[in-house]
C-alpha cells in the first residue's frame, strides 16, 4: 500500500491541532503506520527542504520548522499521497479551500500546520529521513474490509 510522510508543524502542535488533524486522515480511511512528537536538527531541516534551499525563505523556513516540537507521521492508503495533499490544501492558507486543514486552520502561508510529501519519490526520500525502519509498522486492521 501507498505511503507518505505528513508532518504537523510548529504552529499546528503549539494550537493544539495534532487531534483534529489526526481525526481527518483517520475518518477518511487512512491508516496511521508511525508518529512521534519531536525536534527537528538543522541539519535534517536543511535536508528536508534541500529542493528550497536558494529561494528567499529557506532561511526563514528552517528557523521555523526548528522553532518547537512537530509531530511527524508515517500514513498509508490507496493513493494517499494525492489525496493527502489534497486534503491538506494550498500551500498557501489564503488560496486554500474551506474544508481543507490549511483552508480551515491557516493564515499566512509561512505559518501553514502541515506538511505532505508531493510524490512518491519525497515520500520515500522523507520517511527514511524521519524514520527509523522498526517505528514503521505494518499490521491489518479489520476495518480495511469496510473501505476497500
Ligand atoms: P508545500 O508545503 O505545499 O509542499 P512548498 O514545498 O512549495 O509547499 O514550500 C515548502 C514550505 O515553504 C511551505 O509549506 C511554506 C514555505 N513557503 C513556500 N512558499 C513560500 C513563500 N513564498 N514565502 C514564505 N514561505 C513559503
Ligand atoms: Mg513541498
Amino acid at each position: 500500500m501507498e505511503k507518505t510522510f505528513l508532518m504537523i508543524k510548529p504552529d499546528g502542535v503549539q494550537r493544539n491541532l495534532i487531534g483534529e488533524i489526526v481525526t481527518r486522515f483517520e475518518k477518511k480511511g487512512f491508516q496511521l503506520s508511525g508518529a512521534k512528537l519531536m525536534n527537528i536538527s538543522n541539519e535534517k531541516a536543511e535536508k528536508h527542504y534541500g529542493e528550497h534551499k536558494d529561494k528567499p525563505f529557506f532561511g526563514e523556513l528552517v528557523d521555523f520548522i526548528t522553532s518547537g516540537p512537530v509531530f511527524a507521521m508515517v500514513w498509508e492508503g490507496e493513493n494517499v499521497i494525492a489525496t493527502a495533499r489534497q486534503m491538506m490544501g494550498k500551500t498557501n492558507p489564503q488560496e486554500a479551500a474551506p474544508g481543507t486543514i490549511r483552508g480551515d486552520y491557516g493564515l499566512t502561508v509561512g505559518k501553514n500546520i502541515i506538511h505532505g510529501s508531493d510524490s512518491p519519490e519525497s515520500a520515500e526520500r522523507e520517511i527514511q529521513l524521519f524514520f527509523e525502519n522498526d517505528e514503521i509498522l505494518s499490521f491489518t486492521k479489520d476495518n480495511q474490509k469496510w473501505i476497500y
